[in-house]
């Protein structure tokens, strides 16, 4: 797969876009990131190669578009196959890590309701992200190192980026995920320790100011 362009429109506190920026990562494939700015006007770019949901994450393989952050990490797999498998060879075990990706991708909702909003709404989305989190340690990770077992795969590319922003949502939940969820914050340690991850991922501290700067903004603050 020499000679590949691989472009990827994304904006950089995107937990989505992270997802991808770790697969391509772990595949060690070179890549042109284009940032958008997410509230901002979107790129002609995004338009054509998004027009359905005109959202970021986009990974543009020679001209052509992937959109969805899980299908284009799959798409990524199955592409670059030879290195880095993120996704079993075993059916019921490819069949379980989409349930558990697509199960995190209803998270994003809690989350984004700790950050975007105040007073009973915030403290019912903060309940129901710390249940799902508790449910995410209980019945998928256990006392596995990985979401998989021993290797890192695909269940810890759709959550990884999600950890990034647990410093956001414990500053303004009033929380500890580490209290709340010991297994998972160790997980996210661990990942941490890659390079496809800590060199994808930005400073929680930086998502931090710029929510805190938009909840000014919105008279959240
Ligand atoms: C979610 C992408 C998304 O929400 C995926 O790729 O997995 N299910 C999709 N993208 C957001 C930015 S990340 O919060 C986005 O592009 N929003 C801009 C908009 O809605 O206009």
């Amino acid at each position: 797969m020499e000679n590949d362009e691989v472009i990827l429109l994304d904006f950089w506190a995107s937990m989505f876009g992270m997802r991808i920026r770790v697969a391509l990562a772990e595949k060690e494939i070179e890549y042109e990131f284009k940032e958008e700015v997410v509230g901002g006007t979107k790129s002609p770019l995004l338009l054509k190669m998004n027009p359905v949901h005109k959202k970021i994450p986009v990974l543009i393989h020679n001209g052509k578009p992937v959109c969805e952050s899980l299908i284009a990490v799959e798409y990524i797999d199955e592409v670059w196959k030879d290195k880095a498998p993120l996704l079993s060879s075993d059916p019921y075990e490819r069949a379980q890590a989409r349930f558990w990706a697509d199960y995190i991708d209803k998270l994003y909702d809690f989350g984004r309701k700790i950050w975007d909003a105040k007073g009973e709404e915030q403290e019912v989305a903060k309940k129901n992200l710390i249940d799902s989190h508790r449910v995410l340690e209980r019945e998928a990770l256990g006392d596995k190192p990985y979401f998989g077992g021993e290797s890192f795969g695909f269940v810890d590319v759709a959550l990884i980026g999600f950890y990034s922003w647990f410093y956001t949502y414990e500053a303004f939940g009033n929380f500890s995920m580490e209290a709340e969820c010991p297994k998972l914050v160790a997980w996210g340690k661990r990942c941490m320790q890659r390079e496809s991850i800590f060199k994808s991922l930005p400073d929680p501290h930086k998502i931090y100011e710029v929510i805190l700067q938009y909840r000014k903004n919105v008279g959240l603050e």
